[in-house]
Parts: structure tokens; sequence; C-alpha cells
């Protein structure tokens, strides 16, 4: 049988990737779309390229945006892949609130671009969209299912959620075989710089290693159902394979407060918080009474998801996915990238 061909808009990601590894390990030829940028954009995944002009491999890199139908068109017509991943977006909550139209442009009408060019390309063609719990946004039930209906708090939200219902259109109006993945929170060492989870193992290490005098973040009682973007592109790649297009909620099932994140990366990296005052107001000092963490309401979005928890039953019993890492793994994984990094 012949390999299969992926192409994936938003490669440069951290789940473009984990994701872009695991077809190649499967045998996959994989196509990935970059932006143009002024800087290079390919951290991630230039231990996987090589220029196949020098050397013969199975991934190839194009210049494209989803913003630019041109583009979305021509790479579809040129690679005519058996799959589809659209992993681009601007996947920023607090930014999509600072240039929501962008935000609305990329994460939105990127999706019906790329479903129009499929629809006139190939309708055999495989669609996976990259929907997000921030659809959930101000939960209305507790855990989130596929069945839990949606209430978005940010421009981010809320074109996430146009690209999940223009999706299952065109499933239903052009018979595309085009699923949706509600992925809630992921995480790793690939995982982007102004993520909490990033922005908080970074500074603590920098802290332990006297690097950093102190982290400044902002509200840390929001609650968060976070697993490891490793096991999340083993489902979506999944979905993609499952005998019928569907939709389908990634999540671990557990949730953590903001707070008790930074606790359990201070207890790996062995440094003792003492935590006092309440709300903004609240800081975290060493056993020096050192300050190592405060808040400031410049981190604060205009409208918050307070609580996020998923339910992957369907995953589970349809997909036979569960995920393996847990939070501790997790947390040990993204300290041990970045101390090399910073001993280094
Ligand atoms: P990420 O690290 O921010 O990666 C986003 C990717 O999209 C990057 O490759 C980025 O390119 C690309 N991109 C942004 N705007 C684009 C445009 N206009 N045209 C083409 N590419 C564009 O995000 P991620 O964490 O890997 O997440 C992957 C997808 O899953 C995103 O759609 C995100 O919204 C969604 N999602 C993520 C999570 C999570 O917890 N990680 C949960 C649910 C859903 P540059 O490298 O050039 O910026
Ligand atoms: O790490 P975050 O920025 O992730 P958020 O907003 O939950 O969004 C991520 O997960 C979504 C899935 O639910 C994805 F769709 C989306 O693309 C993205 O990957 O913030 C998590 C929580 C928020 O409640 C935020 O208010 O952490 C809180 N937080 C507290 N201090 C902070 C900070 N967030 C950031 N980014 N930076 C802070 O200093």
């Amino acid at each position: 049988m012949k390999n299969k061909t992926a192409l994936i808009f938003g490669v440069t990601g951290q789940d473009g990737a984990y994701l872009s590894k695991l077809l190649l390990s499967k045998g996959y030829n994989v196509h990935g779309v970059k932006r143009r940028g002024s800087t290079l954009n390919t951290y991630r995944i230039d231990d996987i390229y090589s220029d196949p002009l020098i050397k013969k491999n199975k991934f190839y890199l194009h210049y494209g945006d989803v913003t630019d139908s041109i583009s979305v068109f021509n790479i579809i017509k040129k690679i005519n892949p058996d799959e589809v991943y659209n992993l681009a977006a601007q996947s920023h909550v607090a930014v999509s609130f600072e240039i929501p139209e962008y935000t609305t442009n990329a994460d939105a009408l990127g999706t019906i671009r790329i479903l129009e060019a499929i629809v006139r390309v190939n309708k055999k063609i495989k669609f996976y969209q990259a929907g997000s719990s921030e659809m959930f946004g101000k939960v209305v039930e507790k855990p989130q299912n596929e069945k839990t209906p949606f209430y978005p708090r940010s421009p981010y939200g809320v074109a996430k959620l146009y690209s999940h219902w223009i999706t299952i259109n065109y499933r239903e109006s052009y018979n595309l075989f085009a699923s949706n993945g509600i992925l809630f929170n992921h995480e790793s060492p690939l995982r982007g710089e102004t993520f909490v989870t990033k922005k908080i193992v970074k500074g603590l290490c920098k802290i332990k290693l006297k690097k950093q005098k102190k982290l400044i973040l902002g509200n840390l009682y929001s609650k968060r159902d976070w697993g490891h973007a490793r096991d999340y592109v083993e489902a979506i790649w999944k979905i993609l394979q499952h005998k019928k297009p569907d939709d389908f909620v990634i999540c671990t099932g557990k949730q953590y407060s903001i707070k008790q994140f930074i606790n359990l990366v201070a207890k790996q990296l062995k440094l003792k918080l003492f935590w006092k005052g309440k709300g903004i107001n609240e800081k975290a000092y060493d056993q020096n009474d050192k300050l190592i963490i405060e808040c400031n309401k410049k981190y604060l979005r205009p409208s918050e998801v307070d609580t996020l928890q998923g339910d992957y039953s369907k995953a589970k019993k349809q997909l036979k996915w569960k995920p393996k890492i847990n939070i501790n793994s997790l947390i040990k994984d993204m300290i041990s990238y970045e101390l090399k990094l910073l001993k280094r």
C-alpha cells in the first residue's frame, strides 16, 4: 500500500512539531505550511527538516498563510494530500483581545478557506480542525463533553466556535470526512513561551539557578485540565483514522489551579514557597522571605474562563485513546528540558 501524505497548517507550532514526528514515524510523507517571518520560526522542527534538494527526506515545507486564500488553494492543489490537519491559529487567548480582527481572520476564516479548497480540489481529502475547550468558556456543566453547550469568552473562543460549526456544516453539506477535535490545554517542552505553564516552569527554573529574581503572573485561581501534547497528537491522528468523521473531546479529566501548578513545579525543583495575601495581592516568598512570585493586573483578561475539566469517555470508547502522561510527568519533562537549556 502506498504511503499516505499529510498536509499540516501550523507545522511550526507545538502540536505541528509533535504531529509531524508522529506521522513520519508511521511512514507518512509530511508537508507543512510555514509563514514567512523576519526571523526564523522553524526551531521546533529543525531536527526533522533537511532540504530535499540536499537530502531526500519525507518532510517538506511550503510558504503559506491561512489568511491568504491563494496560497491555501495552491498548496492543497499541488500536494493533493490524503489528510489535512488545520493547526494554524493565533492561539493566544489574551492576545486575541488585542488583535480580534486578525484572530478572527486566521482562526475562523482560515478554516473555511481550507475547507473550500478541499471541496474544489478533492472531496476525498480528510480534514482535521483543531478545536478548543475555550469554546466551553463560561462552562454550563462539569465536566464538559461533546454534548455540552458552548459559551466562548474571548475573540479566540468565538473564532474557534465558527470553525467548529463550519467543519460540521461542510461535513453535512458536501459529505466531507471533516472532524473536530475539542482539545483541552496541552503543554510540553515545546509550548510557546507566553503560555502560563511554560512561563511558570521557565521562570522557576531560572529563579532556582539564580538567573531571574521574580516571576510576574495574572490570575492564580483559574483551573485547567492540562495534558501532554505528545499524547494529544496521537488522538488527533486517531480522529482522522476513525471509521466515520466525528467530533471528540480530548482531555485528562483532572484539573488544577494555576497556584496548584506552581506548587507542583516548585516541589519538583525543591523550592520552598510561602504564600501570603489574597487575589491580585497574593505573593510567594522563599525561605529567606525573598519575593519570588507576584501578580499584576496587566495579565488579567477582560473576561476569564474560570474552570475547564473534560470528559474523554467518547474518545476512550470509540478511538481507544486515553492520556498516558500525568501532570507530574509533564512537569518533569518541561523542567528537564528547561534546565538543560539553561545550563548549556
Ligand atoms: P501554537 O504553538 O501557537 O502554533 C500555532 C501554529 O499556527 C504555528 O505554526 C503558527 O505559525 C501557525 N499560524 C499562526 N497564524 C497563522 C496563519 N495566519 N497562517 C498559517 N499559520 C499560522 O499552537 P499549538 O499549541 O501548537 O496549537 C495547535 C492548534 O490547536 C491551534 O490551532 C490552537 O488554537 C489549537 N489548540 C491548542 C491547544 C493547546 O492547549 N495547545 C488546545 C486546544 C486547541 P508561527 O510559528 O509562524 O507563529
Ligand atoms: O496558558 P494560558 O494562556 O492558556 P489558555 O488561555 O487556557 O489557552 C490555551 O488553552 C486553550 C485550550 O483551552 C487553547 F485553545 C489556547 O490556544 C491556549 O493553548 O492561560 C491559562 C490560564 C488563564 O486562566 C490565564 O488567565 O492561566 C492564567 N494566567 C495567569 N497568569 C496566565 C498568566 N496566562 C498567561 N498566558 N500568562 C500569565 O502570566
